[in-house]
């Protein structure tokens, strides 16, 4: 089929020969709506209309960066990917994976359960809404899609054709290597150039050497360590949740990369949601929740991979027998560090590229008070780079919640 960009009156005529769709709302009529709101890509809701409760929603890339325009070229093929890892992530555990009911490589394009109940974790956060349920289930989601997809559990050619089938996403990657741990730091056309001019926190940073060095060696393992499946874009923007459930949308960055990136993605986010509760909503409880949040998340994680490690006695990396119980037990126990390690030097970088770079987040370039969001901003560069000078010696999740205390 040739690739057409839809409008939410072709998308209906698209959907009427899509046998699941018109099984899923038999003969009702439906109407569509555009209800985009990322970067990227196009997203409907199409509802029944006697029963507008009935609803699926479907997402199509265009070949171009939806928030820049048809002058930022962006292969529609990422498309390819997010419905490769959408699948991939609901056969590891489908209770926090939107159901997929049909997909077009060709046309770019996917159709999938509409979240009707739940609502984008970051805007939640803001709110001051507290997720009980949400450590428990967003280590589970990590620590499963991690070690499932890594050569400690896949035979060796298996993980070799899961590379094959990811990391051709080079367009996305390439954009993380850009926007994430280079232009953020340097001055680049794409930043954020209003804020960066005459910004006495822009020239320290762009001029930080230190800092800089060790953003290229965290660049150079996001670009080489082909650990496990990532999310690749995994911040609370990408999660759709409510007191509930949690369900982890849009893993169109997806690709077999290092370990820590999708924890550190995601450790960046719930700490940028804690420094907009330091310096707009000052709430104390809240501000505790997200720093016990953050440890148990972490906690939980490290411990989940390392049980699904134990049910696992031959992979690509361990055969069974190699080394006894006890030097085992230690090699496990040193992985894991390394994995928070590398979390805390990736969070560094995701916060830190949110300041000045092309892509902010609503907790803190969101803030409409000048002085209050240079505050802000002062804060989350502090701790980024405390995480990102710190993270190769880091050892629990107590360290990494003290620096978080501390800077403030
Ligand atoms: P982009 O790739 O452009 O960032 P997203 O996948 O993040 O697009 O989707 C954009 C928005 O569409 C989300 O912020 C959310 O509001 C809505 N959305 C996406 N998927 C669903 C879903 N399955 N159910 C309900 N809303 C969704
Ligand atoms: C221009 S794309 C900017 C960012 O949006 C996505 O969510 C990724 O984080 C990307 O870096
Ligand atoms: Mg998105």
């Amino acid at each position: 089929m040739q690739y057409k960009q839809l409008d939410k009156t072709s998308v209906i005529d698209y959907l009427k020969n899509v046998k699941e769709v018109m099984n899923f709302f038999s003969s009702e009529d439906i109407e569509a709506d555009e209800i985009g709101d990322g970067n990227l890509n196009y997203v409907y809701i199409v509802k029944s209309i006697e029963n507008p409760l009935k609803a699926l929603i479907i997402k199509q890339a265009v070949p171009y960066l939806r928030c820049v325009g048809e002058e930022f070229p962006l292969d529609r093929k990422r498309m390819t990917f997010e419905i490769r890892a959408l699948k991939k992530f609901y056969n590891i555990f489908p209770s926090f994976v939107p159901k997929i009911y049909h997909s077009n490589e060709d046309m770019s394009l996917v159709v999938m359960e509409y979240l009707s109940n739940h609502i984008i974790m970051r805007r939640g956060l803001i709110n001051k809404i507290k997720y009980l349920n949400f450590s428990e289930h967003i280590s589970t989601y990590m620590a499963s899609t991690l070690f499932y997809t890594s050569s400690l559990s896949l035979n060796s050619s298996d993980k070799r054709k899961l590379v094959d089938k990811f990391n051709s996403n080079y367009e996305l990657c390439k954009l993380t290597e850009d926007l994430v741990f280079s232009f953020p730091f340097m001055e680049h056309e794409t930043n954020d150039n209003e804020n960066t001019k005459d910004n006495p926190l822009s020239a320290k940073l762009f001029s930080d050497a230190e800092f800089k060095e060790r953003v290229l060696c965290l660049k150079y393992k996001f670009m080489t360590q082909s650990d496990a499946l990532l999310h690749g874009d995994l911040h609370t923007g990408s999660i759709m949740i409510n007191k509930d459930e949690t369900y982890v949308i849009d893993p169109e960055f997806a690709f077999v990369g290092p370990f820590g990136f999708d924890v550190g993605a995601l450790l960046a986010n719930l700490v940028n949601n804690y420094i907009h509760h330091c310096i707009v909503t000052k709430d104390e409880e809240f501000k505790e929740w997200l720093l016990q949040t953050i440890k148990e998340t972490l906690d939980k994680f490290n411990q989940k991979f390392l049980k699904f490690w134990s049910e696992c006695n031959d992979s690509a990396l361990l055969v069974e027998g190699y080394l006894n119980d006890e030097s085992l037990k230690n090699y496990k126990n040193r992985f894991i560090k390394n994995i928070l390690k590398d979390s805390v030097g990736f969070a560094g970088c995701k916060m830190a590229r949110r300041i000045f770079g092309v892509a902010g987040v609503e907790e803190i370039r969101g803030i409409k008070d000048a002085t209050l969001r240079d505050e802000a901003e002062t804060l989350s560069l502090k701790i980024a780079r405390e995480f990102i000078m710190k993270y190769d010696k880091i050892n629990s999740s107590d360290e990494i919640v003290e620096i978080i205390k501390n800077a403030w």
